[in-house]
């Protein structure tokens, strides 16, 4: 017989939900499955695969393709049990009102936000490029923002959409480590949110980076929050729902 790892439960107004640990650095992850949403930073075919902004920056996008079968196996694992999914995709209106000129001017790009690649217009709303990859692609039901930032919450209204929902937690998956994913992390924390990001989830076309955002993260407490492997993550949960 499975073994029940609920722990106890969490009162939020007038509900109790059961809680659950998982194993994570600095120390133990609680949170309640139904006061927790999964975060899909900008898993978009424009960081991911080549001819996309990634690539039009210099990067190699090949170091993100490790991070979709993690992405993958928890989105299952939370549409299986009914887990809030949010994506995120970084992209601007067609007319690019909602871009700034100093993000439009930034760095010495082959191509620029708005210019024609391979995969249409870069980071533009609507184009091929913008897509979420196969894999992970959004399923009714769950919650897609639009967002003009790296921040998820800067002008998406995505806060009061978690509050509204009774949302406490996040587990961030998505990339990149130390662009989207920790600035939308770091602004979760300062929402009140407890947010754990999960280690092979998540990818940088800079390894040093991603190493050095897990560390920071961590650091002096949970200063910005938690971190784990999915293995982590989706073993905490086996045995306590049906189809874990
Ligand atoms: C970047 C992102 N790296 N989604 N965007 O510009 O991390």
């Amino acid at each position: 017989m499975a073994q029940n790892k609920w722990e106890d439960t969490v009162v939020l107004g007038n509900t109790a939900a059961a809680r659950l640990t998982i194993d994570a650095l600095p120390g133990p992850f609680r949170f309640a499955p139904a006061h927790t949403a999964l975060v899909m930073i900008d898993m978009q075919r424009d960081f991911i695969e080549p001819g996309g902004f990634g690539a039009s920056l210099g990067n190699d996008v090949s170091r993100l393709a490790p991070v979709v079968p993690a992405a993958a196996a928890l989105i299952a694992w939370c549409r299986a049990n009914g887990v809030l999914v949010v994506h995120t995709k970084e992209c601007h209106r067609p007319d690019l009102s909602d871009c700034p000129p100093a993000k439009l001017r930034r760095g010495k790009p082959s191509l620029r936000i708005g210019d024609v690649g391979p995969m249409g217009r870069l980071l533009v709303a609507g184009e091929p490029g913008s897509d979420i990859v196969a894999a992970v692609a959004p399923v009714a039901g769950e919650i897609v923002i639009d967002k003009p930032g790296k921040g998820m919450f800067w002008a998406t209204g995505l806060h009061e959409t978690l509050q509204a929902r009774g949302i406490t937690h996040l587990v961030f998956t998505g990339v990149t480590t130390e662009v989207c994913v920790q600035t939308s992390m770091r602004e979760a924390n300062d929402r009140g949110y407890d947010g754990l990001l999960v280690e092979d989830g998540t990818e940088s076309y800079f390894p040093e980076f991603k190493a050095a955002t897990l560390a920071m993260i961590a650091a002096q407490g949970a200063i910005v929050g938690w971190h784990a492997p999915s293995s982590a993550v989706l073993g905490a949960l086996r045995g306590t729902l049906p189809g874990a």
